[in-house]
């Protein structure tokens, strides 16, 4: 706490919840949640396999030839037959940079490394890997300095067309391709630097419209509405039904969609839908500088850390 003090000046220490201010900080942006526990609940997919519970336990990376058929099935399947029209221009994009350049290919999988410098060159992120669900908190914050924590563990084959939980499949064919795009990667950093020092109630907020639109996140591409929310694009079975008329659709406004309860078990009932990624992004960037907090944050690209600027 004496930290805290020290570094945010004039505030007193007791309102600002400590925040990281260089990416060595993320160290202690550790905190994990147990969500989802083939253990415990009958209906997660790998309840009834031992050996893959096992194996989740210590949420190692699992083999390279299981993780290798997914991923075949996976980019085979849906770079043919869903993608292309329902997958919004700067995933596809993205997506085929990481083919050409990359080594994400039907035969092989990239090691995070790889993809972690290959995005740094692109948009300036870098991946970490973590070993499961971080708290939204820590979580938000390291997008704040364009570091993207990312799980290693797989879903179990029964379910390969949805994960109840984000797992490497997820984060491959979801989010890595859209971090690839520089107003994605600016549009996640700004969430991230919104989240610094917030109250519980704005990062409940901010993982809410983290949730609408990072990961379920829908927008009118010429005329028609697209994909962009990784957990839609990983996710070939709710892909296909939130693009369907079945879920209901609302107009993407930061204020409404902040406080929409939502829910991680099954697919969504409710989609929000943005004009263009650009209207979002300054619809978003508004709704952050609303928020209240007794300082203001700006990133500095040079040293990769985080200044803090009283406010009067
Ligand atoms: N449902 C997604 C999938 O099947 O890939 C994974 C998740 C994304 C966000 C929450 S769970
Ligand atoms: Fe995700």
């Amino acid at each position: 706490l004496k930290k805290v003090a020290d570094d945010v000046r004039t505030i007193p220490e007791e309102k600002v919840p400590w925040f990281p201010k260089q990416i060595k900080d993320l160290d202690r942006c550790n905190i994990l949640i147990t969500k989802f526990d083939p253990e415990m609940d009958c209906e997660h997919p790998g309840y009834s396999d031992p050996e893959y519970r096992k194996r989740l336990y210590f949420r190692n990376i699992l083999e390279i030839q299981y993780l290798s058929a997914v991923m075949q099935w996976f980019i085979h399947m849906v770079r043919t037959f869903v993608y292309p029209g329902l997958a919004c221009r700067q995933f596809l994009d993205g997506l085929q940079q990481l083919e050409a350049e990359c080594g994400y290919s039907e035969e092989r999988i990239p090691q995070l490394r790889d993809i972690s410098a290959f995005l740094k060159e692109r948009t300036g992120f870098q991946l970490r890997p973590v070993a499961g669900l971080l708290s939204a908190r820590d979580f938000l914050a390291s997008l704040a300095f364009r570091v993207f924590q990312c799980t290693q563990y797989i879903r179990h084959s029964s379910a390969p067309m949805h994960s109840p939980e984000p797992d490497c499949c997820h984060e491959l064919l979801g989010h890595i391709p859209m971090l690839a795009d520089k107003e994605f990667a600016q549009f996640s950093q700004e969430i991230g630097l919104a989240s610094l020092g917030a109250s519980d109630e704005e990062i409940e907020k901010l993982s809410t419209l983290y949730w609408f639109t990072v990961e379920f996140g829908l927008c009118k591409q010429n005329g028609t509405v697209k994909a962009y929310g990784a957990g839609l694009l990983s996710s070939y079975g709710e892909l296909v039904y939130a693009l369907s008329n079945e879920p209901e659709y609302k107009t993407f406004n930061p204020e409404e969609t902040a406080v929409q309860p939502y829910q991680d078990q099954t697919y969504q009932p409710v989609y929000y839908v943005s004009e263009s990624f650009e209207d979002a992004k300054i619809k978003m960037r508004r709704y952050a500088a609303n928020i209240k907090r007794p300082f203001a944050v700006c990133y500095d690209p040079f040293t990769c850390r985080v200044e803090i600027l009283d406010q009067p």
